[in-house]
């Protein structure tokens, strides 16, 4: 049986390296506090009201049809879980902006617009275009944080974020404009090894809850859309968590 990772290396408490006088501090901490709220109570495989849409054994997707003046806007939630990677190096390179191309096969380009920190950027995304409806771009810090779990209230995990925002430097007057709130999370299982061996690629698994909350701007065919989100977003787990796997295989483990 699988045991959750209470006893990884030390890792330092909740950062933000973000200074508490800029602009977003806030709202990056109160986004972030909210999807590990969320994380923490909410068990979709249990409501009737989500739909699971796909479900591939160790990757279940699933949606909440919603919409908001005609135009769709269902929540999506997965659960997956990969063996050999940790939620460390999962989540780094979901935030990492050099390689995100490299898994990404929804967009046309990424664009960094501004470095608010080390762990908190501001990129322009453009999305591919999906026939009939128009273009799409999106606006949004990423922010990347580790929530310890010292008071044994929150789970030890990693967390992206990417969230919405405006910024003078990526107008949104090319494309219509999505609004997003995205959330990766994960944590670390370790299946201790016999004799008190090293941990390899072997005993560890990363359990993965994506969350997006995507408002596509303006008229988008709700069939068509969902259709397109049906096969993308099982796509895109798979692609990228592949991705990891191969770009970790031969690399020291990075709890
Ligand atoms: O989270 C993901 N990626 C992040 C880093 O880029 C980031 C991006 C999130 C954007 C998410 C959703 C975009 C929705 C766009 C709506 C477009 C409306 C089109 C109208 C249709 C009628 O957080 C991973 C995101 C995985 C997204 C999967 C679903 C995306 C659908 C996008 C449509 C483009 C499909 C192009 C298909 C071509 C494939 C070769």
């Amino acid at each position: 049986k699988l045991k959750r990772n209470l006893e990884s290396p030390s890792k330092p408490d909740q950062v933000i390296s973000l200074a508490p006088s800029h602009p977003f501090y806030k709202e990056i901490n109160e986004v972030v506090a909210n999807h590990i709220r969320r994380l923490m109570t909410e068990n979709v495989e249990e409501k009737v009201d989500w739909v699971c849409i796909a479900d591939q054994g160790d990757m279940k997707v699933f949606k909440r049809e919603l919409e908001e003046n005609g135009i769709p806007i269902d929540p999506m939630k997965a659960v997956c879980t990969v063996k050999g990677i940790t939620g460390h190096e999962v989540c780094q390179y979901f935030w990492a902006f050099d390689t995100r191309m490299e898994w990404e096969a929804t967009l046309d380009l990424s664009r960094a617009v501004e470095w608010l920190s080390d762990d908190t950027f501001i990129s322009n995304n453009v999305i591919k275009r999906v026939w009939p409806a128009s273009q799409r771009d999106a606006c949004f810090w990423s922010h990347i944080r580790h929530i310890s779990n010292k008071n044994d209230e929150t789970p030890d995990c990693w967390i992206v974020v990417n969230y919405s925002c405006e910024h003078p430097e990526c107008p949104p007057n090319k494309y219509v404009r999505i609004t997003m709130n995205v959330a990766l999370i994960c944590e670390t299982i370790i299946e201790p090894p016999a004799n008190e061996s090293t941990i390899t690629r072997d005993n560890i698994t990363c359990k993965i809850t994506y969350t997006a909350d995507v408002n596509p701007g303006g008229w988008a065919p709700a069939s068509v859309l969902r259709a397109v989100y049906k096969r993308e977003y099982p796509k895109f787990l798979k692609r990228f968590t592949s991705f990891v796997i191969d770009k970790t295989k031969d690399k020291e483990i990075l709890f």
